[in-house]
C-alpha cells in the first residue's frame, strides 16, 4: 500500500486551517457595561430616580434617570429585570465611557431594547463610538420606538481595521430627539476575525503544499 505522504500532510493543514477559521470566529467576548440593564438602585414598583443614571453620564445634565414601569405601563414587562432608562427632555443623550478598547480586526456587535409606553414619539439613535478629542462614530442605528413594549434594536456590526482607531476607549451612546424613550439591556459583545494577511499567508502555503503533492506524484 502506497504511503500518500503530502496527501496527509495536506489534509492536516486542511485541518488547522478549518480549526483556526472556527477558533477565530467562536471567541466572542461580552464587553462590560456597568448597570447595563439599569437595575442600579433597586427601586419600588413605579418609582423613578431623576437626573442621574448610574455607571452612564446625562448630556445635556440631569435630563434622564432610571424607572421601574408598572404593569400598567408596559404590560409585557420590561426586557431584562424591573428598571430601564428614561429621558425627559429632547435631545438627551446617555452615554458611557467602557473599558474596552477598538482591538484590531474584532469585530463588535452592539444591542439596545427600546421602548416607549404610550404615546408616538420621536427617534432614538444607538451609537458605537470611538471616543476621543473627537469622537468618531463606528456603528448606528436610528428609528421610531414601539408604543407599548420593546424592540430589540440589533446595532449594524463594526469590525476594527482603521489603525487611526485602534486603542481608543468605546463609547456607547443612547441618544433621542424627544422625551419618553425608553431603553434597557445594552449587550456589546467582541468577536475576533481571521487576519486576512494570515488566511493569504495559510492559502499560498495550501497551493505550495498542493504544487508539492503533483510534483511528488509526477515522479512516481
Ligand atoms: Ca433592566
Amino acid at each position: 500500500m502506497k504511503k500518500n505522504i503530502p496527501g496527509v500532510i495536506l489534509g492536516l493543514c486542511l485541518i488547522a486551517a478549518l480549526t483556526f477559521v472556527v477558533a477565530g470566529t467562536a471567541l466572542a467576548t461580552s464587553i462590560t457595561i456597568d448597570n447595563y440593564s439599569f437595575e442600579t438602585p433597586t427601586l419600588a414598583d413605579g418609582a423613578a430616580t431623576t437626573g442621574s443614571i448610574s455607571g452612564w453620564t446625562l448630556s445635556p445634565s440631569g435630563g434622564g434617570g432610571v424607572w421601574n414601569p408598572t404593569i400598567a405601563d408596559y404590560p409585557g414587562g420590561v426586557p431584562d429585570g424591573s428598571n430601564v432608562a428614561y429621558v425627559f427632555q429632547a435631545a438627551e443623550t446617555i452615554s458611557q465611557i467602557t473599558s474596552a478598547t477598538v482591538t484590531p480586526n474584532y469585530k463588535y456587535s452592539l444591542q439596545v431594547y427600546v421602548g416607549n409606553d404610550k404615546i408616538p414619539v420621536g427617534d432614538y439613535t444607538i451609537q458605537l463610538v470611538a471616543h476621543g478629542a473627537t469622537d468618531v462614530v463606528l456603528a448606528s442605528a436610528t428609528g421610531t420606538p414601539p408604543t407599548g413594549y420593546f424592540d430589540l434594536v440589533d446595532v449594524p456590526s463594526y469590525t476594527a481595521t482603521d489603525p487611526d482607531q485602534y486603542g481608543k476607549p468605546i463609547e456607547i451612546k443612547l441618544l433621542s430627539s424627544s422625551w419618553r424613550l425608553h431603553f434597557d439591556d445594552v449587550q456589546l459583545d467582541g468577536t475576533t476575525v481571521p487576519l486576512p494577511s494570515t488566511m493569504l499567508l495559510l492559502g499560498s502555503g495550501l497551493v505550495g503544499l498542493g504544487l508539492l503533492r503533483r510534483k511528488w506524484n509526477l515522479k512516481k
